[in-house]
């Protein structure tokens, strides 16, 4: 699991599927702006430069990550989108609140790919400090926006060759 042994924007641009004729959601969690702003950032422009009009990118804010799944939701139901990326960063502090916002946000969104057969993607950094967010939010361990916007890309392609 552990991310010394992977840059998160390390990928092969062989390997991710072109994006022309897509449209994502992108939901951010206003929490830890630094960290989720660079997510955010990564995200878009791994998006672009794989062929997804800029038009075509439904970009929206809750307030934590707690909300990750409903924001989420809320852009499914609006409208067509092929995918969603949920993008928060949780830090761990001195209460059990932590575990409880990863515990809801990670079952959220596991639920919500099923409920609507779409892929939506995981991109929350949970971490001890926020030196590990911002090393893993196009610090030296990569972005994971990158990350979650090549899977978003892949995970559209699968459905497509799955139908
Ligand atoms: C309350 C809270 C705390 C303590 N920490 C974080 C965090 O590190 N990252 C994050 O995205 N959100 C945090 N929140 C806010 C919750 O996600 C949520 O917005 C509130 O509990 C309101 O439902």
């Amino acid at each position: 699991m552990s991310s010394k042994l992977k840059n998160l924007s390390d990928y092969k641009p062989q390997d991710v599927p072109n994006g022309k004729n897509v449209r994502i959601g992108i939901v951010v969690a206003e929490w830890n702006p630094d960290v989720t702003n660079s997510l955010a950032e990564g995200a878009i422009n791994t998006l672009l430069k794989f062929g997804v009009n800029e038009n075509s990118i439904v970009l929206k804010y809750v307030p934590g990550s707690f909300e990750l799944p409903l924001g989420a939701q809320f852009i499914i139901e609006a409208g067509k989108v092929d995918a969603v990326i949920c993008l928060g960063c949780v830090i761990q502090g001195e209460t059990r609140h932590f575990d409880f916002i990863c515990q809801g946000v990670t079952q959220g969104i596991i639920e919500l790919n099923l409920k609507y057969d779409l892929p939506i993607i995981f991109g929350v950094l949970t971490t001890n400090n926020q030196e590990q967010a911002l090393d893993r939010a196009g610090g030296k361990h990569g972005n994971k926006g990158d990350e979650a916007a090549v899977a978003a890309l892949k995970m559209i392609e699968l459905k497509k060759t799955c139908e």
